[in-house]
Order: structure tokens, then sequence, then C-alpha cells
């Protein structure tokens, strides 16, 4: 590749949360922002339903399948597989890609119904690490009463309350834990910030790394 900035990569932006925790909503706006920058941005969502592996999960969340419990969690996985060497292309030629949800729900999720947490990680080794993770923190309470939820498999109360204790096992110093209970307005402009940080430290140089680094 050609042009001054040819080493320089994107960054790796994951949010994670609760379902109805906001994150649909600010990974949308910080593509925007960083669109209003001129900064090269993509928005990618996991599950990605468009692929078969996906259009499997999918049909499993809607219920119109029924699927062993560790099977559902390969398939989450290998939907990220099929996907990183994209990823790893896009980072390179400096495109940031904002990621809703990542390999954190997937051992969050499938540990809540009580898998191990460690075997839930496993599959997910040599994924691209990001460079932070914007973890949207609501109560699951909370959660539940903005606008009701849509009615997939995992949209229940008592399953989002574990669902938020296996978050917590997951912590690393990649995460920022945002108190998505503020106005939205607010909660955007703090996503900004860090967002700039984080791509400045990736275009000086910062290396890609690995799950679970
Ligand atoms: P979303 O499209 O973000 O609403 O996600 C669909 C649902 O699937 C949501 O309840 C979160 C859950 N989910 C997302 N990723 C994974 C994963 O990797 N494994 C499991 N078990 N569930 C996931
Ligand atoms: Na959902
Ligand atoms: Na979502």
């Amino acid at each position: 590749s050609s042009g001054a900035n040819s080493d320089s990569r994107g960054a790796l932006v994951v949010l994670e949360g609760l379902d109805r925790c906001g994150k649909t909503t600010q990974s949308g706006r910080l593509l925007t922002y960083l669109e209003g920058l001129g900064h090269p941005a993509e928005l990618w969502r996991f599950p990605d339903r468009s692929t078969s592996v996906g259009q499997m999960i999918s049909s499993y969340l809607s219920n119109q399948s029924q699927l062993d419990d560790h099977t559902v969690h390969l398939l989450f996985s290998a939907n990220r597989w099929e996907k990183r060497s994209l990823m790893e292309t896009k980072l390179k030629s400096g495109t940031t890609l904002i990621v809703d949800r990542y390999s954190y729900s997937g051992v969050a999720f499938s540990s809540a119904k009580g898998l191990d947490f460690e075997w839930c990680k496993a599959p997910e080794i040599g994924l691209l690490a990001p460079d932070v993770v914007l973890y949207l923190n609501i109560p699951p309470e909370k959660a539940a009463e903005r606008g009701g939820y849509g009615g997939e498999r995992y949209e229940k109360l008592e399953f989002q309350r574990k669902v938020a204790q296996s978050y917590q096992n997951l912590h690393d110093a990649s995460w920022k834990i945002i108190d998505a209970s503020r106005p939205v307005e607010d909660i955007e402009k703090q996503l900004q910030e860090i967002v700039s940080d984080c791509i400045k430290t990736c275009q000086k140089g910062k290396p890609l790394s690995f799950l679970w680094s």
C-alpha cells in the first residue's frame, strides 16, 4: 500500500451489554460521529444474521428452531470466525470497526445458561481482541422497562439477570464501564471521547492483539 498513513490501522471498538441497554442506538451515533470527522469507519454487529450460519442463529433466537446449548454456542462463535479475516483486512487498511456485540456476549449468554465458563471462552481464542470494550451498564430491571423486549429467546428478565452476572466475570483492562442509565446525549459524548483516544493510540502503532489477551 502507499500513502503517508499506510502504517496506521483502524480501531476495533466493541459495544456490549444486556438486551435493551442502548448499544444499537449508541453504535449508530458513534458511526455518524466518526464519519463526520472523515475517519473511515464501519458498523458491524454479531450475530451477523446475513450468512448461512447467521440464519441458523436467527431461526434459533426467534424460537423457530431448537438447538442444543453447546451447538448454538459454537454457531455464534463460527459466525465471528467467518468474519475474522475481513475484520483484519479492514482494520489494517485503516478502517475503524464499531462492533455491536462480540465474544463477550458469546461467553456471557451461554454461561448464563449454565455452560462451563472456560469451555465457553475456548472457541473465541485467536479472534482479534478489541482495542476497547464499551460496556453499557444498566440494571436488568431498567432495561426490561424500556419499551419491553422484542420476544426473542433470551429477552426475559430472569435470564438477563444471569447474563449481567456473567458479564461481571469478563471485565479486563480493555473495558470501560459506561453508566447506561444516563441521558443518551451524555453517553454519546462519553463514548466519543473514549473512542477518539482509542483511535489515536491505534494510529500511533499499537499492534493488533488476540483473545483472550
Ligand atoms: P442482538 O441481535 O444484538 O439483539 O442479539 C441477539 C441475541 O443473541 C441477544 O439476546 C444476545 C444474544 N447473543 C449475541 N451474541 C451471542 C453469542 O455469541 N452467544 C449467545 N449464546 N448469545 C448471543
Ligand atoms: Na435482542
Ligand atoms: Na442489539
